[in-house]
């Protein structure tokens, strides 16, 4: 792998990033987490659930074989995510809001890029702390997560119609948020920077999000290992190395600390 490890940005990057940016936009996944030890979605260990597919796990079918298996993954996750803190990465990204006023959209479920300075981030694959009844819909709020972990553990249940409590994200099969969607559509439709981190851009439709880029943005990624995204520029590194560099740039190139 060609992973660049040093504290350097490639001349080309830095040429693309001296223009004048307006509307930046930051799209991310779970590479994003990666470095606050969030395993990611195809790569990262899966604890006690290591002989499962995350992707066969993140299914309709399996809760509904198994619900008590899918609570206790998520309920694990949830513990791991509350443990972790963000990293350089999300703390750039904070920081690139508050200067720039960038769009965060984000396919993880965790919190991070919010407890990193951000606001308003789009969850486009929902959250780990907004479970809901899979019933009637009714919102649940989430005691501690158990302090040992279980592979099998029993949802809650609704009180108002006792149907189970189930995870607030988005399965395969199952529709995003329409209104997430859609602005997550129109920011980056009107964007002229894009930043695509951290993803393996093979989930739809999150993937196709980067096609809404108007002609003319510059789209940068960065990955230790880029996925099949039309970009400018590929930045093989990671999010909390290549971010707090990017912000630098952005910054000495725009003025924009304020
Ligand atoms: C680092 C790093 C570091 C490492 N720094 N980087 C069109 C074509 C084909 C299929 C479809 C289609 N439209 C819809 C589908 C079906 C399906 C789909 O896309 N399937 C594909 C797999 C083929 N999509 C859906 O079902 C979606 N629903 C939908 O479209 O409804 C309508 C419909 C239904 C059915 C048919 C047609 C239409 C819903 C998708 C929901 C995805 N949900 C999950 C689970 C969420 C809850 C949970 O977390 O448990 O979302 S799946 C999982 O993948 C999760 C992630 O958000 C998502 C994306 O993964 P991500 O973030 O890219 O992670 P990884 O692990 O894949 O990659 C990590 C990357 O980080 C790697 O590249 C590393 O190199 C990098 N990295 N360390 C920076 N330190
Ligand atoms: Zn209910």
């Amino acid at each position: 792998m060609n992973t660049n490890t040093s504290q350097e940005m490639p001349v080309r990057l830095s040429e693309l990033l001296s223009r004048r940016f307006e509307r930046i936009v930051v799209l991310s996944g779970a590479g994003m987490s990666a470095d606050s030890g969030i395993p990611t979605f195809r790569s990262g260990s899966n604890g006690l659930w290591h002989e499962f597919n995350p992707s066969d796990l993140a299914t309709p079918e399996a809760w509904e074989d198994d619900k008590a298996l899918v609570w206790g993954w998520y309920e694990w996750r949830r513990g791991l995510v509350m443990a972790a803190r963000p990293n350089p990465g999300h703390v750039a990204i904070g920081e690139l809001q508050r200067l720039h006023g960038t769009s965060v959209i984000t396919q993880n479920v965790d919190d991070l890029h919010e407890r990193g300075g951000a606001t308003g981030v789009l969850h486009l694959h929902g959250s780990l702390f907004a479970a809901r009844c899979d019933t009637c819909g009714a919102p649940h709020v989430l005691g501690d997560p158990p302090s040992e972990i279980q592979r099998q553990v029993m949802p809650p249940r609704c009180p108002y119609c006792d149907g189970y409590i189930r995870p607030g994200v988005v399965w395969f099969g199952e529709d995003l948020d329409p209104e997430v969607l859609d602005n997550a559509r129109e920011r980056i439709a009107a964007c002229d920077l894009l930043l695509i981190v951290g993803t393996s851009s093979v989930v739809y439709p999150a993937a196709g999000l980067s096609g809404y880029a108007p002609n003319g943005a510059t789209i940068i990624e960065i990955n230790p290992q880029p996925g099949p995204s039309l970009t400018d520029y590929q930045w093989q590194t990671t999010a909390a190395i290549g971010l707090p560099l990017l912000l630098d740039a952005l910054n000495h190139d725009q003025g924009g600390e304020k």
